[in-house]
């Protein structure tokens, strides 16, 4: 059989409020880029309640969801278009486990975050879980692409 090359793809990258607050942007976006990704749009912008209500649907009901959305609104997100062969699954092996403290070295969350011991894991960064997910998200955060 031929090998077979990943598809290229784009997923939705968030730097959330805590990654934003602590001026870590930069350095997130200087690994997607080193990793070999592309950036395609990249945009601050300060959340609104009903856009996060689509963005979280599937965790309406969660214990997390309430302050999870709260932590989402406490200031601004940097929303990231990423495009590459295999971007979805590549940023969230970038990104490591969603509870920092888990997260591997070496991953923008085993690197950079920790359990603070809140309500809702600050976990720096979001990103798409599927290519239906990556499409959904695009279509939140920049209406149009
Ligand atoms: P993301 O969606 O942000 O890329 O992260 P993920 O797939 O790794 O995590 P997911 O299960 O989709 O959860 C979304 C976000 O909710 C917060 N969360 N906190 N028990 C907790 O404290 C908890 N569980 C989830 C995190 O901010 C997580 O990234
Ligand atoms: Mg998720």
């Amino acid at each position: 059989t031929e090998p077979t090359t990943p598809a290229i793809e784009r997923t939705l990258i968030l730097v959330k409020p805590d990654g934003v607050r602590r001026g870590l942007t930069g350095e997130i976006l200087r690994r997607v880029e080193a990793k070999g990704y592309t950036l395609a749009a990249v945009e601050l912008q300060h959340a609104t309640p009903d856009q996060l209500a689509t963005h979280y649907a599937e965790h309406e009901g969660k214990p997390f969801y309430a302050p999870l959305v709260e932590f989402m609104l406490s200031g601004p997100t940097l929303a990231v278009i990423a495009e590459g062969q295999g971007v979805i699954a590549g940023f969230r092996s970038l990104a490591g486990a969603t509870d920092p403290t888990a997260a591997a070295p070496g991953t923008i969350r085993g690197d950079m975050a920790r359990d603070w011991g809140l309500k809702v894991q600050q976990n720096l960064v979001h990103g798409s879980d599927s290519p239906e997910s990556a499409e959904r998200e695009i279509a939140i955060w920049f209406p149009g692409r």
